[in-house]
C-alpha cells in the first residue's frame, strides 16, 4: 500500500502525503495548488501530454480529406470535427501546464520522439470510408476510454474530459451516420466501408494499450485513480458496444474468434498483434515519419505567430508598467 510510511516520505511531507492519500481515498479531487507526490505529477504529465499530442496528431489523417470530401455538408462536418480535435489538444496542454509542464517543451519532446502519441494515428486514410470508420471506431474507443477519465482524481484533467467526451459523442455519431449513408449507396461504396472496417478494427483495439499483464503503468495509475479501469476492461467494453452496431450497419468485423459468450455476458474475441503495437509505438508504423514531419513543419511555420504574440504581450506588459508608474 502507498501509505506515507511505505513510500518512505521524509518527515516534513508525511502530513501532506497523508492528506493527499485521504483525498484519493475519499474520491475527492486533487487540484493544482494541492501538494502531490512527484510520481503522481509525473504520471499525469506523461498521460496528459500523450493525450494532447494524440489529439493534435489526430487532426492529420482526417484533415487530409477536407479538400476531398464529397459534398459541402460533409466538408463542413469534417472541418468542425478536426477543429474540435485542435480544441481538445489545447484544453489538455493547459491541463498539463497546471502541473508545471511547459507547452513548448512538450511540443519539442513530441517532434523529437521523446513523448508518445496514440498508435492509431500512424495508419493511412485510404478512402472517404476511412473518415466514417475513424468516427465510429476511433472516437468510439476514445469515448470508452475517456468517459471514466471524467472521474479522474486530478481536477483539471477530469473537467477537460467532460467537454471532450461531449464532442467525441458527436464525432462518433457523424462517423456512423456517414457509414449508414454509404451502406445505402452502391456495391462499390459498401465494399469501401467493409475494406475500411477490415483495416481499422485491429489498430482500434490496440488503442487501449497493451494487455493488463504487460501494462507497467496501470496498477499505479489505478491506485491513484488517474485511470479508473484497466486496458483489457475498456477493450472488452468497446467490443461489446461495437458488435451490435456492426450488425445494424451490415458489416463484418474481421475476427473469426468473435462470438457472444453467454456465460461471461460478454463477447470473446481474438488477440491483436501486440508485436505490431510495439513497432508502431516505437516509431516504426506505416505513417509515423510522415506524421512527425508534418507536425514539425507546422510548428516551424507557426514560429512567427508565437514570436508576434510574445512581442505583443511584452508591449502590453510595458504599457501596464508605464501606466502604473505615471
Ligand atoms: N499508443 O502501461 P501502459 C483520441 C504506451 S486521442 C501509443 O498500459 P498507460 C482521438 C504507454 O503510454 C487517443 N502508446 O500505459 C483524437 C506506455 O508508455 P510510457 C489518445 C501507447 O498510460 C483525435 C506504454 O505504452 N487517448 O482518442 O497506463 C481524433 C505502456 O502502456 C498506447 C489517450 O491518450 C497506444 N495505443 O495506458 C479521434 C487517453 N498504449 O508512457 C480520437 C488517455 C500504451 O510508459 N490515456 N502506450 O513510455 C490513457 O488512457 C492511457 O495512457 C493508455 C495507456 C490507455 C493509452
Amino acid at each position: 500500500m502507498n501509505t506515507p510510511a511505505a513510500t518512505g516520505a521524509p518527515p516534513e511531507t508525511r502530513g501532506l502525503e497523508s492528506a493527499f492519500e485521504d483525498t484519493i481515498a475519499r474520491d475527492q479531487r486533487v487540484e493544482p495548488r494541492d501538494w502531490m507526490p512527484e510520481g503522481y505529477r509525473k504520471t499525469l504529465v506523461r498521460q496528459i501530454a500523450q493525450h494532447a499530442h494524440s489529439e493534435i496528431i489526430g487532426m492529420q489523417p482526417e484533415g487530409e480529406w477536407i479538400t476531398r470530401a464529397p459534398s459541402l455538408r460533409r466538408k463542413a462536418i469534417l472541418f468542425a470535427k478536426v477543429q474540435d480535435e485542435a480544441g481538445h489538444g489545447l484544453y489538455l496542454y493547459s491541463a498539463a501546464e497546471t502541473l508545471g509542464a511547459d507547452r513548448s517543451d512538450m511540443t519539442e519532446r513530441l517532434i523529437e520522439g521523446r513523448q508518445k502519441y496514440s498508435s492509431i494515428f500512424n495508419y493511412p486514410t485510404r478512402t472517404f470510408a476511412d473518415v466514417g470508420v475513424i468516427g465510429w471506431f476511433v472516437d468510439g474507443a476514445a469515448i470508452c476510454n475517456q468517459v471514466p477519465l471524467c472521474r479522474s482524481s486530478y481536477g483539471p484533467y477530469g473537467r477537460a474530459m467532460v467537454r471532450v467526451c461531449k464532442e467525441e459523442s458527436f464525432h462518433q455519431r457523424q462517423g456512423y451516420e456517414l457509414l449508414l449513408t454509404m451502406m445505402r449507396g452502391t456495391d462499390a461504396q459498401r465494399a469501401m466501408v467493409q475494406d475500411a472496417v477490415n483495416r481499422w478494427w485491429w489498430p482500434s483495439l490496440m488503442m487501449f494499450g497493451p494487455p493488463d499483464d504487460n501494462s507497467p503503468n496501470s496498477a499505479r495509475s489505478m491506485a491513484w485513480k488517474i485511470k479508473r479501469h484497466t486496458n483489457d476492461q475498456l477493450r472488452q467494453r468497446f467490443v461489446d458496444m461495437t458488435v451490435p452496431q456492426a450488425e445494424k450497419l451490415g458489416v463484418t468485423l474481421p475476427d473469426p474468434e468473435l462470438r457472444r459468450n453467454e456465460e461471461r455476458g460478454h463477447h470473446d474475441f481474438g488477440s491483436p498483434d501486440w508485436a505490431e503495437l510495439q513497432r508502431v509505438i516505437s516509431g516504426d508504423g506505416p505513417c509515423n515519419a510522415e506524421r512527425i514531419a508534418r507536425r514539425r513543419a507546422a510548428h516551424e511555420e507557426g514560429a512567427w505567430v508565437r514570436e508576434a504574440a510574445t512581442a505583443h504581450a511584452a508591449k502590453q506588459a510595458a504599457r501596464t508598467r508605464e501606466g502604473a508608474a505615471a
